[in-house]
């Protein structure tokens, strides 16, 4: 059996030309839209190609006087009907007939095939599109990432521009920084400030609550001294209640240990007198346990809708298990996320990945297990000179992307 195809404008003119080639014996399989190619490749028109076999004889299949398209002569003619009509035809006759369902299978294995082929040859290869993606791909960065990439290096670059390495690099590295949606800070100046941590066990919660509260209460360069109060949700874990206990009177920041919805909707009452900030802990569960995580999603909302929650995203995660972590704490209505461990790994490509495919923005960035010293404010810069294979100009992403305290920050150390 013969596989043909044919590129066209449109989908009605590719047709014609298959059907004026082969006539009835012609069975489509597919169509699709692409981009018919250019030179090199490049920047061609949008196009339609249509798939299909050249059918033999086939039981079932009546020839028919009334054939549009000329037929061969000595091929014996078939009625051309739509194609989910010659499908049915062709699926009924080989329910009784094993050898056609053995042609059937083959007929998906090629279709398959084709497809595989389809994808390899949707993407021209120039030395530094390869280039890029190896680059990407060394940094975790996802499949669907690298391909709006290169999708937009094919786009927007011209044919020219694409033998400057460095340039087409450079362009990339900016692409990469605008996708980082930083948290918006100043959107919420609501008093008192509510801001609730979430995430799984051991992703840096409790540690970070600490840090942030040190980072407010202190004050500094980049942020203003403020009223801080904190709020613990973790009191089922052994141990868990000491830690932040610990640290609030080594701080001298009042803490208040709650179990219920109501403890806590009582609490942030009685705090939002004179709080500016208050910050509240939670339950380290696993995100596989649905029902803690909806417990827990339950007593918070004694917060408020007003009230901000981050979810706590260890960098070292595997790029697979993001996706999956993202979803499982969607119903807390997370709109962003602190991005904890950055010390433990030279790959942000999964994060960043994520977090794009998702929207969301990424408010803090911790990077060591040093209370309070190990936290920022988010911004791009840090995950953009963490890039592995990229030359970075650091100067000028700095000028490009001016961030919270981005200058005091020297990850590389
Ligand atoms: N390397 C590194 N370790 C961290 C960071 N943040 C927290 N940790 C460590 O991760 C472990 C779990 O932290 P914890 O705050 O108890 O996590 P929780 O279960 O989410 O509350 C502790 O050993 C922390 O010291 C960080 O930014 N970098
Ligand atoms: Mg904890």
């Amino acid at each position: 059996m013969e596989i043909v195809s044919e590129q066209a404008e449109t989908y009605t003119e590719a047709l014609r030309r298959l059907k004026e080639k082969f006539g009835g014996r012609f069975v489509e399989m597919q169509h699709q839209k692409i981009r018919l190619r250019g030179l090199l490749g490049f920047f061609g028109k949008e196009g339609v190609e249509v798939k299909g076999y050249i059918r033999d004889y086939m039981p079932g299949f009546a020839a028919s006087p009334q054939a549009p398209y000329a037929q061969s002569p000595g091929i014996p003619q078939a009625k051309v009907g739509s194609l989910a009509e010659e499908k049915e035809k062709f699926i009924a006759a080989s329910k009784k007939d094993p050898t056609l369902q053995v042609l059937l299978s083959e007929v998906k294995d090629i279709k398959k095939q084709l497809e595989k082929k389809n994808d390899s040859q949707a993407s021209p290869s120039h030395s530094t599109i390869e280039r890029l993606t190896d680059a990407l791909a060394l940094n975790d960065f996802s499949h669907a990432y690298i391909r709006h990439i290169t999708g937009r290096v094919k786009k927007e670059i011209t044919l020219e521009a694409l033998d400057n390495y460095e340039d087409v690099e450079e362009q990339v590295v900016d692409w990469i920084g605008e996708s980082i949606r930083i948290h918006d800070e100043e959107a919420f100046h609501l008093k008192p400030r509510i801001l609730v941590l979430v995430g799984p066990t051991g992703v840096g919660k409790t540690t970070t609550i600490a840090k942030l509260a040190a980072m407010y209460n202190i004050g500094g360069s980049a942020v203003r001294p403020l009223s801080v109060r904190l709020i613990n949700i973790d009191n089922y874990r052994i141990g868990a209640k000491q830690q932040l206990e610990t640290y609030s009177s080594i701080m001298d920041i009042p803490l208040s240990n709650i179990t219920d919805h109501e403890e806590l909707r009582k609490t942030i009452a009685l705090y939002a007198g004179d709080a500016d900030l208050i910050l509240v802990d939670t339950i380290g569960k696993s995100p596989q346990d649905g029902v803690e995580l909806a417990k827990m999603k339950q007593l918070l909302s004694a917060c408020g809708s007003r009230s901000e929650v981050h979810l706590a995203l260890s960098a070292t995660t595997k790029a697979s298990d993001i996706g999956d972590l993202l979803r499982q704490f969607e119903p807390f209505g997370y709109g962003s996320v602190i991005v904890t461990k950055l010390d433990e790994t030279s790959r942000v490509g999964n994060v960043l990945s994520a977090l794009w495919e998702k929207d969301k923005a990424v408010s803090y960035i911790t990077n060591g297990q040093t209370v309070p010293v190990d936290i920022r404010k988010a911004s791009v810069v840090p995950f953009l000179i963490n890039l592995e294979g990229f030359r970075i100009n650091r100067e000028r992403i700095e000028n490009r992307f001016p961030g919270a305290d981005a200058e005091k920050i020297n990850w590389r150390q």
